[in-house]
């Protein structure tokens, strides 16, 4: 993605996952709100953010982050929000195992207290320790988990799978959990 579009991508993800009020907006109870609010709310800001770029931002965004309506008259991030909505999200089944990237220094901690959601509403959760490894490194020295998710699922913990392709679960108990280093 271009610098200017990674810059309006971090700007909405903060609004349409975290402070929508920093920006004057409200999200409905599934996350969305209407396009034109955000636009207007981005001039507000002094971006530059028009139908055209911002389609962009939608359509080159590495991690398809944000999804319009069919009609796209409203948009919403697809993952990673800290404030409550309701993706509307079925219960999937998820593969034998999915992965975790953290950094080591919260390997002992994760070791104690399972993995937990921290400010997020859901555990993220990726497909291939590729992408678990690029989340791992945001937080410092990478380390991968291995999260045993089908067995998870056998004991009646739910899983979601955003329109990001990235897996959403609740609090991850250490029992499901496997880790790289001995
Ligand atoms: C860690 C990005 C100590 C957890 C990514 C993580 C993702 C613990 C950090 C999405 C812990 C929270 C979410 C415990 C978990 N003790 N640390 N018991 N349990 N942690 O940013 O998963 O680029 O809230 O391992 O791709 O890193 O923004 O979560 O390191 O999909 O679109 O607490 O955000 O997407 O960090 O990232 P985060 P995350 P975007």
């Amino acid at each position: 993605m271009q610098k200017k579009l990674v810059r309006l991508s971090k700007f909405i993800s903060l609004v349409l996952r975290h402070k929508p009020e920093s920006a004057g907006l409200q999200l409905d109870p599934a996350g969305w709100v209407e396009v034109s609010a955000l636009l207007k709310a981005a001039k507000q800001t002094n971006l530059s953010l028009d139908m055209v770029t911002l389609e962009q931002v939608v359509a080159e965004n590495d991690k398809q982050r944000f999804a319009f309506s069919p009609d796209k008259q409203r948009i919403r991030a697809n993952h990673g929000h800290s404030v409550p909505v309701e993706l509307e999200l079925s219960p999937r089944q998820p593969p034998d195992q999915l992965f975790h990237g953290t950094a080591t220094r919260f390997l002992a901690s994760i070791k104690t207290e399972g993995l937990i959601s921290q400010g997020r509403l859901y555990v993220h959760l990726s497909s291939n320790r590729e992408m678990a490894h690029k989340v791992g490194r945001r937080h410092g020295q990478p380390s991968i988990i291995t999260v045993q998710a089908r067995k998870m699922a056998q004991d009646g913990h739910l899983f979601y799978c955003s329109a990001s392709n990235i897996w959403l679960t609740n609090t991850v108990s250490i029992q499901y959990l496997e880790f790289d280093e001995k």
